[in-house]
């Protein structure tokens, strides 16, 4: 091949590949480190950057630092340029944590695989105190542009059990007080300590202690709002009618915008006609309502709605992390 027509196509190659982007990720000048493990600490409440595969910048790492307790963050993503990225979001031990509104967990993991740009994001999330890392990165496609985070606070709830207390019903009559009924009265304190009202659910079941079958029985469900900084007292009816021994009596919290779910539970033994045993057993209510126990034993109630918002331009998916 002649020099010229050599000439000629080098220039055309590099024609092919776009001039490097300025970077100032962060505001430091300077380029956002491609991996997690060099991640660029970072606490303020707008993060611009920008990403630029073609000239090898495939990824931004950033750790988020200095969220106050019982604060969540709402994020806000804008792009410019770049489509097919992947956003990834990961508690200080590298674990996901993205939570919907209701607290659960869904993702660590988002994609836009086929959106334009200038694409908008909205996740609601719930951080772990503290800190989380936060990264952007190359996903489907090879291109360049900017981004902008924008983060609001969001005011959350804890609710805490505080106590469990169950007291017999007496039968009164003409000739004063009957031997205990069947029935008796769980009385379940739960505290909120968090920023934020909380729209609560206040879930109780019982099992036999110690039975291998893991089996457990839904006592009641009360629903009530707890205003930040107080605490309520609910009453649940506990028919024990073929329940015998030491059974175990869990009362569970939950709301929206939980802060800490490490202390939304609380479990007391409690007694029926004889104790001490080390177990009880359920004759009658065995498995009975056992998918009803689950439920309220693993999703508490939790309302129902939309998981993570995602008013967008253009296709979007929500994919799953596999750390
Ligand atoms: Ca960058
Ligand atoms: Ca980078
Ligand atoms: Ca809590």
């Amino acid at each position: 091949m002649r020099p010229a027509v050599l000439i000629l196509v080098s220039l055309f190659l590099v024609n092919l590949l776009p001039l490097a982007a300025a970077q100032d990720d962060a505001g430091t000048g300077a380029d956002a480190p491609d991996n997690r493990a060099n991640a660029l600490s970072f606490n303020g409440t707008d993060l611009t950057g920008t990403l630029d595969d073609p000239n090898g910048d495939s990824a931004d790492w950033y750790l988020m630092t200095g969220l106050p307790a019982h604060q969540g963050l709402s994020v806000d993503l804008q792009t410019t340029g770049l489509w097919g990225i992947a956003i990834t979001l990961l508690d200080q031990n590298g674990n996901p944590f993205l939570h919907d509104q209701n607290g659960q967990l869904i993702s660590g993991y988002y994609t836009d695989n086929f959106g334009g740009a200038p694409a908008r994001y909205h996740f609601d999330i719930i951080p772990s105190p503290g800190a989380f890392y936060l990264g952007i990165t190359r996903n489907f496609w090879s291109n360049q542009g900017t981004y902008e985070f924008n983060f609001t606070t969001v005011a959350l709830a804890d609710l805490a059990v505080d106590s469990i207390t169950i007291t017999p019903v007496t039968i009164q009559s003409d000739l004063g007080p009957l031997p205990a009924s069947v029935e008796r009265i769980v009385n379940v304190t739960v505290e909120n300590h968090g920023a934020a009202d909380a729209p609560s659910v206040v879930d109780v079941w019982v099992n036999p202690a110690n039975d291998p079958s893991g089996s457990r029985r839904h006592v009641g469900t009360i629903s009530l709002t707890i205003p930040a900084g107080q605490s309520r007292t609910v009453l649940l009816e506990w028919q024990t009618t073929g329940e015998l021994g030491d059974m175990d009596v869990h009362a569970h919290a939950s709301t929206h915008w939980e802060a800490n779910l490490g202390d939304n539970e609380l479990v007391t033994r409690q007694f029926v006609l004889v104790g001490q045993l080390g177990q009880g057993v359920d004759l009658l209510n065995h498995n009975v309502d056992a998918d009803g126990v689950a439920s309220a034993g693993t999703s508490y109630g939790r309302g129902t709605g939309a998981g993570i918002t995602l008013p967008l331009l253009g296709t979007t998916s929500v994919g799953q992390y596999d750390p």
